[in-house]
Order: structure tokens, then C-alpha cells, then sequence
């Protein structure tokens, strides 16, 4: 009975103090454990130019990137996600502010970008939040609202990067996709600070051009032949600025530059294409003498077989070169990420943390005859998006709904319970994530791509796109347009704008075109604008 009547005084004791170390806390540190409870951690994850082809969770044909596809296995795989303007510091700025090029003022690669628009990372720090970047921004500029950065100068570098950091500039030697993600760990190992929610961007620079993998992902896939894309040899019949662009395989891809030939071996064979294994000037002697054993054979065996070679057999031979490298480098981003999702698991950080998987864009690996972006068409407009939320998303989801890069910024914030500024234009996700599709009604989605005349000519254009349609109008030194049946052609090799038969929808898109540039604001005085910009010397102050 004594030992009970004792126990009891225990536990009321330990009890009255517990309340007291409660009430004795700073009420504000209260409220900062309530919201790092409830709001939950962010981790951007955006790799330059990652088709969606090539994520398993969308296409295994090409390769399998199990971790990246756990985010999608653990909560909601996008089938539908587009950019708005398919260039990288434009996506990145329209990501960052949630308005259209136009109204952030970003339109392409070559400006800096306003550092007086509001960015979301700088409302969650306000709120709250500890923020952090890690890798590629290409601003121009240093980012805003992060406690900490270190991001690469403008596209970075595959080897031996160097690094823009707070302290000043930084070469770190090794490989920039697991430098990227050491960076990122240490932050989360050593600074993070528990009792604060946190965003992380976590920002890769592969696989960007020109697609140097690292050692253990070359010797792998070297060894691999990809299946042709159906639309390798497209002669590019009925859209005209398809006609004058220049990222085919065959004429445009750079046989030292992109498909690492040695310089020798083409000037034995008498080929100029310019440029130059950039790349592999940067490597040590060690990496670049692992490098040569695997790539110098593939020189020797190309000078071969060069001068018997036709257009398709050169093509094809360029194609298989061109993925095995980008693969490569998607290879290890995919470990990255998973070296990231087990950091997760074993600090007990997963159940409370949002993971997003995305890219600044798609890209074209040989559809069209193509590499590169730009173009409003599926493989570069649409980007890959994979999400995972724990409790809230049901796992293994798909989802067709056209969402956009615009939607990010108002997401993240509904996320962490923060109002959105109004003059933002996406729409929160959460909806959609959380089950409750009923309050999204998106019928159509705006595209601008603007940086023209430059590099791979892809004229300036503007369009909608709707589950069933999409209008394209090209403009500046053209005024061309297109329409595209998305059910019934979505290879996208028949524009049918002259297609009496289409007249009807020509018109509706033409129509809905208008309201949806009306409602985003856009416009051609707008348009014109930028033009003058663009011819405006003082526009162009950035290096791509
Ligand atoms: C570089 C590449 C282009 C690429 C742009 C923009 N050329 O200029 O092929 O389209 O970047 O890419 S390279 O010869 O320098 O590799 S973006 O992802 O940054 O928008
Ligand atoms: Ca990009």
C-alpha cells in the first residue's frame, strides 16, 4: 500500500513539473513546436533537362531509376505536368515567384533575374521555415530567403565543379551530382535545426549538356543500345518552325562536343563541327585516364567505320552515343536521390517530409530527330513530376490533371499553411493530393517560350494546351500556327490547323486562346515589349 501511495506522489510530482518546464517555456518556442509538428519539411528536387522517358515510373524502356520512382510508388505520379516556357532560368524563376514569364519578367536564359519579385523560399523564411540550395539556380544572381546556399555559376560543371557559397567561390573535386547531395546531407546533418520546419532545394545540374556521366555509370552504359524513337527520321512536313530548328541528332549534335569523339580522330577524318570535349579538359589525370579507356576504343571504332557510313547509319550511331552518355548521368542522379531517401528513413525525418521529384523541363531524346527543348510539343512541354506526402497522399496514385511549374510556389505554401500573395497564378496542388479533385476544374494550360533568335532556333511562340487539343502560334520573323489532335495523334506529326475538318476546333481553341492570354494577362503589346527588350543590347547580359 505505502510503495502505491508513493508511486502515486511520484507521478504527480513528475507531472506538476512537467506542466511547470511547459509553462516555463517562451510561449513562442511553443508555437514553433506546434508548427514544426504540423508543417511539414520540403524537399524540391529538380534535375536540368530529366525527360520524363527516361524515370522507369513513367517509361521503362530506356532505364530504371527505382528511387526516383519510389516517390511515386510512395504518393502521386503526374502524367500530365507541364512548365509554361520550356528553358531553364525561366522555369526556375516561374517556380520560384508562381506568375508566367511575362509577368516575372524572366522570358529566357540570357537576363538576370528581378530580385524584387517575392519567391516562395522568402515567404516559408518568413514564416518560419529554415531554407536551403544546394546546386544549379542560373540566375545570374544569388538567391533570396535562404539561410543557406551553394549553387554552381551559371550551367556548372560535371567535374571538379566550383561552387557559389556565401563565403565565396569554392572548386570541390569529384563528381557534381554526388556533390550536390553531400552538400545537401551535411546541411541536413549538422545545421539543420530540428525544432524548425524546413525547405530544401536540392537542385541537379545533370543531365544537362553535354552529359558527362560519372566513371561507374559510363562503363555501364556504354555497353547499352537503346531502342529508335519512331519519330528519329521525322522530315518535319506541315510545321514550319520545326523545319528551321536546329537540334537534330544527325546535322546539329557535335561529334566531339556531344559524342565525345577524340578532336584527332576528326581531324584525321576531316570533320569540323566545332567545339570541343570541354569537359574532359576539366579532369584530373586519374579521371581522365579511367575516361579514356572506356571512351578512346569508341573514338578508334568510329573512325572505322565513319567513312563507309550513310545519314542513318550516322544518325543511329549518334543517337546510341546520345543516350548512353545522358543516361549515364541520369543513372546517378537516381542513386542520389536515394542515398537522400534513406538519409530520410534512418533520421526518422520521412513520415513529416513532402519530396518532390521534378526537372526544369522535358526533353527530346530522338523524338523528331531531336535533342534539346523549347518546343511546346509533348516531350519538352510536359516535365515529370513525383510526389510523396506521407498521410496525406494515397500511395501508388496516378494523376492526369494538367498541373503546372506555375502551381509549385502556391502548393509548397498551402503545404506549410501559409496564405499565398494574390497576385500569384498557379493553383495549390493539394487539392488533387489530398483527395479532393472536385475543387479542380483546370481546363486548359498557357505557353510562352520567347528566346529567339539563339541558339537551336526555335522560333518564339505562345499556345494552349487542353486534354484533347493544342493551338500553337509561332510569331516574330513568322506567323505560323498549328493544332494538334492530342488523342488521335500524340506523336504530334500532323498539325491539322488547315484540316477543314478541325475548323470548328481551330476556332474554340482560337477563342479560349485569347480568354486564357487575357486572364494570365498576357498580350501582344506584352509581347512586343520583350522584343524590344531582346533587341535592346543591354538585355543580353548573361553567358548562357
Ligand atoms: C547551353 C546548351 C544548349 C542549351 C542551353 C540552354 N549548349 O547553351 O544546348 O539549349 O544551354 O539550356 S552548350 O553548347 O553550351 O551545351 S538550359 O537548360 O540551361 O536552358
Ligand atoms: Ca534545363
Amino acid at each position: 500500500m505505502k510503495i502505491i501511495l508513493k508511486l502515486k506522489n511520484i507521478i504527480l510530482l513528475t507531472s506538476v513539473f512537467f506542466f511547470m518546464a511547459v509553462s516555463c517555456k517562451d510561449k513562442q518556442e511553443v508555437l514553433e513546436d506546434e508548427n514544426a509538428q504540423s508543417q511539414p519539411n520540403i524537399i524540391f528536387i529538380m534535375s536540368d533537362d530529366h525527360a520524363y522517358q527516361a524515370i522507369s515510373a513513367y517509361s521503362d524502356k530506356l532505364i530504371q531509376t527505382p528511387n526516383i520512382d519510389r516517390i511515386a510508388n510512395e504518393g502521386m505520379l503526374f502524367t500530365n505536368a507541364s512548365v509554361t516556357n520550356s528553358i531553364c532560368a525561366p522555369s526556375r524563376a516561374v517556380i520560384l515567384t508562381g506568375k508566367h514569364s511575362h509577368l516575372n519578367g524572366k522570358i529566357d536564359n540570357l537576363s538576370k533575374f528581378d530580385t524584387t519579385n517575392v519567391t516562395f523560399p522568402q515567404i516559408l523564411q518568413s514564416a518560419g521555415y529554415q531554407t536551403a540550395m544546394f546546386g544549379k539556380l542560373h540566375f545570374g544572381n544569388n538567391p533570396k530567403g535562404f539561410d543557406e546556399f551553394k549553387i554552381l555559376p551559371g550551367q556548372g560543371d560535371y567535374y571538379n565543379p566550383t561552387f557559389i557559397t556565401q563565403k565565396g567561390d569554392t572548386v570541390i573535386n569529384g563528381y557534381v551530382t554526388d556533390i550536390t547531395t553531400d552538400l545537401a546531407l551535411d546541411w541536413m546533418e549538422h545545421r539543420r535545426i530540428p525544432e524548425k520546419p524546413f525547405l530544401l532545394m536540392y537542385l541537379h545540374k545533370a543531365p544537362h549538356r553535354a552529359w558527362y556521366p560519372d566513371e561507374k555509370h559510363y562503363k555501364e552504359f556504354t555497353q547499352k543500345t537503346f531502342p529508335l524513337p519512331e519519330t528519329l527520321f521525322d522530315d518535319y512536313e506541315g510545321r514550319v518552325a520545326a523545319q528551321t530548328a536546329e537540334m537534330n541528332i544527325l546535322k546539329h549534335m557535335r561529334l566531339s562536343y556531344d559524342n565525345k569523339v577524340e578532336e584527332d580522330v576528326l581531324k584525321r577524318l576531316n570533320i569540323t563541327d566545332g567545339g570541343s570535349r570541354y569537359e574532359y579538359n576539366r579532369m584530373t589525370p586519374e579521371q581522365r585516364s579511367s575516361w579514356d579507356k572506356v571512351y578512346q576504343p569508341i573514338s578508334e571504332d568510329f573512325e572505322k567505320r565513319y567513312p563507309t557510313m550513310d545519314d542513318k547509319e550516322l544518325m543511329e550511331w549518334k543517337y546510341q552515343r546520345y543516350l548512353q552518355d545522358y543516361l549515364g548521368t541520369i543513372a546517378s542522379v537516381d542513386d542520389n536521390v536515394g542515398r537522400l531517401l534513406t538519409y530520410l528513413d534512418d533520421n526518422k525525418l520521412s513520415e513529416n517530409t513532402v519530396v518532390i521529384y521534378t526537372s526544369d523541363q522535358g526533353f527530346y531524346l530522338g523524338e523528331h530527330g531531336w535533342f534539346d527543348k523549347r518546343f511546346m510539343y509533348d516531350e519538352s512541354f510536359k516535365t515529370p513530376l513525383l510526389i510523396k506526402w506521407p498521410n496525406k497522399i494515397t500511395p501508388g496514385t496516378t494523376e492526369d490533371e494538367m498541373v503546372q511549374n506555375l502551381d509549385f510556389a502556391q502548393t509548397f505554401l498551402e503545404m506549410a499553411g501559409v496564405k499565398a500573395p494574390e497576385d500569384m497564378q498557379g493553383e495549390s496542388l493539394v487539392p488533387i493530393l489530398t483527395g479532393k479533385k472536385e475543387l479542380w476544374d483546370r481546363d486548359a494550360v498557357y505557353y510562352h517560350y520567347y528566346e529567339y533568335p539563339a541558339e537551336h532556333a526555335v522560333k518564339r511562340h505562345y499556345g494552349i494546351a487542353t486534354k484533347e487539343y493544342k493551338i500553337i502560334r509561332f510569331y516574330y520573323d513568322v506567323d505560323e500556327w498549328e493544332l494538334y489532335d492530342r488523342i488521335n495523334d500524340p506523336q504530334e506529326m500532323n498539325n491539322v490547323f488547315n484540316d477543314p475538318k478541325y475548323a470548328e476546333v481551330v476556332a474554340e481553341m482560337k477563342q479560349k486562346l485569347q480568354e486564357v492570354r487575357e486572364k494570365y494577362k498576357d498580350s501582344e503589346k506584352l509581347d512586343n515589349h520583350y522584343i524590344q527588350l531582346y533587341n535592346d543590347k543591354t538585355h543580353n547580359n548573361l553567358e548562357d
